[in-house]
């Protein structure tokens, strides 16, 4: 037996619309709007307790210490804590936006995971992401590694290697450029690594107005890292005009579980070829077919797919086998989306049922169902050597929405960021979170001892 478990991101108390996120669409339409940290994180958590409630395992992943002032520290502000926000408020305020980000929410960038039945040691791997392309996000990769040995401590069972290093040419953004699909979760699958660019290739056609944020020389490291045989992967190129287009992960354009791939026909820059390439292997390897839905641009534009976040969806088995498609409000909300997937459900697709989320908190920052959870497949022997803390149960999700109440804002503008109250406020509400998920102190201002606020 092996079970896929969602390990969604709880959204942190500081959730705010930094406009931090050049390429992403939503992030720069949203940039200074009001945020709600309340709202955002009981949203996140209605998705957790819904999915839970019809079967689907589910998971927690905390958010991480904001402000990260250390950031702030290794680019000359002196002081204690409220010295160095009040100088980074005065004198480079654009930066407070990235101190305080929510971003560690979306956790499909947090790592990327290959399960123990794809690898040739046996073992769960884990690389986080090192998501080097933008300054709020890079910071995530530090403590994504500390939650994530945490919650997965057993290094005869968990393989945790370190996050490739910061560099452009080795950018990574987790599993929103990584997809496995195998018959069953305990059998052995298929590997589909996605990237934008490639210095191998200089001449290949590339972004020309947003960046790519994954590399093929990334992939190829996390696929060498996780010891998943050569035959079992597939490599592929982003099409470079989608990303140009607002999607800046591959997640934006394509979304697979189990047997079944749903895509966008601009999804990749060879076109049909890497579908090809990964139904051939995956055939060969599972003796079973793939099961493909691919959507036209009489289908959806890729513009609709980016309005829409349609492919984002998570697709997640229910008893019976029924594939259930968890679509963000945005899709219902668009006609000719809804459309699209009301005739899928209804046709003989793979797709059987869908529900609907409000997600638009997250969704304003560029965040849909799937970038919210990062996919993690155990066998019963490796889910019982994790930390229970973070397992989500109602009696979890009900402290959780206590703690939510008793702690979070209901509106972050840009200027309160400035607020050192938030500092305090933000620290005590982590504190107690480590707390009620049994983690023990992950964050550096536990370790540290350091809150001089
Ligand atoms: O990295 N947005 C995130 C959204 C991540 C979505 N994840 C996946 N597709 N898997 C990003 O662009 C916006 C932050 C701001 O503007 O304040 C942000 O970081």
């Amino acid at each position: 037996m092996a079970r896929e478990l969602n390990f969604d991101g709880l959204v942190g108390p500081t959730h705010n619309y930094g406009g931090l996120s050049f390429g992403n669409v939503a992030s720069a339409e949203h940039a200074g709007a009001l945020s709600n940290p309340r709202q955002a994180a009981l949203q996140g958590l209605e998705k957790m307790r819904a999915l839970h409630a019809i079967g689907v395992p589910q998971a927690i992943l905390p958010p991480h210490p904001r402000p990260e002032l250390a950031l702030a520290r290794r680019l000359g502000f002196e002081g204690d804590d409220r010295e160095v926000l009040g100088r980074v408020a005065r004198e480079l305020p654009q930066l407070l936006a990235a101190l305080y980000s929510a971003s560690a929410m979306w956790t499909a960038n947090a790592a990327t995971v290959s399960p123990s039945a794809d690898s040739a040691d046996g073992r769960v791997h884990f690389t986080p992401a090192n998501l080097q392309n933008k300054i709020h996000r890079h910071l995530e990769a530090e403590t994504t590694a500390r939650v994530l040995r945490a919650v997965f401590p057993d290094p005869a069972r968990f393989a945790h290697h370190l996050p490739l290093p910061g560099t452009a040419a080795l950018g990574d953004e987790g599993a929103a450029n990584h997809t496995r699909l195998a018959p069953e979760h305990r059998l052995p699958g298929v590997q589909l690594f996605v990237y934008g660019e490639s210095a191998a290739h200089p001449w290949a056609p590339r972004p020309r107005l947003f960046p790519a944020r994954q590399t093929l020389e990334a992939s190829a490291a996390l696929a060498r890292l996780h010891r998943v045989p050569a035959e079992r992967c597939v490599l592929a190129q982003q099409h470079p005009e989608t990303i140009d287009q607002g999607v800046f992960h591959n997640d934006v354009i394509s979304v697979g579980h189990r047997d079944v791939f749903f895509y966008h026909e601009r999804a990749f820059a060879e076109g049909e070829a890497p579908v090809l390439e990964l139904a051939e292997k995956y055939e060969r390897l599972t003796g079973a077919r793939l099961r493909l839905v691919r959507a036209t641009d009489s289908d959806l534009t890729v513009s609709d797919a980016v309005a829409t976040y349609l492919f984002n969806s998570q697709l997640v088995t229910l008893p019976g086998e029924r594939t259930l498609l968890v679509a963000p409000r945005e899709c219902e909300e668009h006609p000719q989306v809804r459309g699209y997937v009301e005739a899928l459900v209804a046709g003989d697709s793979p797709l059987d049922e869908v529900r609907y989320f409000d997600l638009r908190q997250s969704m304003h920052g560029g965040g849909g169902p799937a970038c919210l959870r990062l996919r993690v497949v155990l066998t019963e022997a490796e889910e019982a050597a994790m930390a229970p803390g973070v397992r989500f149960d109602t009696a979890l999700g009900e402290r959780l929405v206590a703690w939510i109440e008793r702690h979070y804002r209901d509106r972050i503008l840009p200027a309160d960021l400035a607020d050192p109250a938030l500092l305090v406020e933000t620290r005590t509400a982590l504190d107690e979170l480590t707390r009620l998920l049994g983690l023990g102190s992950v964050y550096d201002f536990q370790l540290a001892g350091s809150g001089s606020a």
